[in-house]
């Protein structure tokens, strides 16, 4: 049976929906939740990016602004420019769309985020809280992916979920959530990497398998089980010369053949980044609801 095809982007528009409700509340006590976005450079994936967030935001009423600083801006006009944004009281939230240049220390950077403010949950204290099953921030596509599990039921409580993929953004933060003694989590995680020998032998025994490694086809149907929750984290541009823009987003899944398999997969386009997205808008009303207190 072919699987059910998972819309990140429909479990994303109802939680927009919770979202304006709460941004409504907070209007009534005179706050309207800020978020901050410094994106530097034209790398056009992430400026896609940046404006799929600043919709977002304009969508469920929250205040967004973006400061594009150009593609050659010092390490240190960017620390200055998150200095500024941690101090604007309009902004309970401020984000630095990575990449940034590779002359730029990213760990500094992000160092430098408020923890307060750090609405994508990437401040080593909001990883270390993470990590200790504390409240924090969750990082929005590792919380992404953990809300479009649960809202479509397929809840990775009591699951074997392999990750394919150790970054700091996705395979390492999502394994920490997932593996939480928490209602939505309580998962058993494997985490598999470029150091991983025999990929397949692992990603056999997943129950729910994400995939975030970041090439095309890096998962085919041979390595996933029958009846299995695929979950594709990569967004990769592959030319593509019969679309107008040149080129289509694909994940890291053999997609077509994976899901005469799978009991489930989710898209790409229209999967996790849609998720992401939404996840921080919740991380935003979140900062400023706790900031309201
Ligand atoms: N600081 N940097 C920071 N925070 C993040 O959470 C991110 N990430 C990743 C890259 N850098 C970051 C994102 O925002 C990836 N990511 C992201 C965000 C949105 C989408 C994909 C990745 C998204 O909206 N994807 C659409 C297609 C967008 C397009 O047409 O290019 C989708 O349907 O998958």
């Amino acid at each position: 049976m072919a699987a059910k095809i998972i819309s990140g982007k429909e479990v994303a528009a109802s939680i927009r929906e919770e979202l304006k409700e709460r941004v409504a509340a907070l209007k009534k006590k005179g706050i309207t939740p800020g978020l901050g976005v410094i994106l530097v450079g034209e790398d056009p994936a992430s400026v896609s990016y940046v404006t799929a967030k600043a919709k977002g935001a304009e969508e469920v009423g929250i205040f967004e602004e973006t400061v594009h600083l150009p593609a050659e801006s010092s390490e240190e006009e960017i620390l200055k420019t998150v200095d500024r944004l941690n101090r604007d009281p309009r902004f309970h939230g401020v984000l630095v769309q990575l990449p940034l240049p590779k002359w730029v220390n990213t760990e500094k950077v992000i160092n430098y985020i408020s923890p307060e403010k750090d609405v994508d949950g990437f401040h080593p204290i909001n990883l270390g809280k993470l990590l200790r099953g504390e409240p924090c921030p969750l990082p929005c596509t590792p919380y992404g992916v953990q809300q479009m599990l649960v809202r479509s039921g397929y809840s990775p409580e009591g699951k074997h979920v392999v990750i394919c993929g150790r970054s700091n953004i996705v395979g390492k933060p999502l394994a920490a959530l997932l593996m939480q003694k928490k209602p939505g989590a309580n998962a058993t995680v494997t985490i598999c990497h470029t150091g991983t020998p025999d990929l397949k032998k692992f990603t056999l025994q997943a129950e729910i398998l994400v995939a975030a490694m970041g090439a095309p086809k890096a998962i085919t149907a041979d390595m996933v089980p029958e009846g299995c929750v695929v979950i594709d984290v990569g967004v990769n541009r592959v030319p593509d010369p019969n679309s107008p823009k040149g080129f289509k987003l694909v994940g890291d899944c053999d997609f077509e053949a994976i899901k005469e398999k799978a009991a489930a997969i989710t898209p790409v386009p229209g999967g996790v980044g849609p998720m992401t997205v939404t996840m921080l808008l919740m991380n935003t009303i979140e900062a400023a609801e706790r900031m309201a207190l």
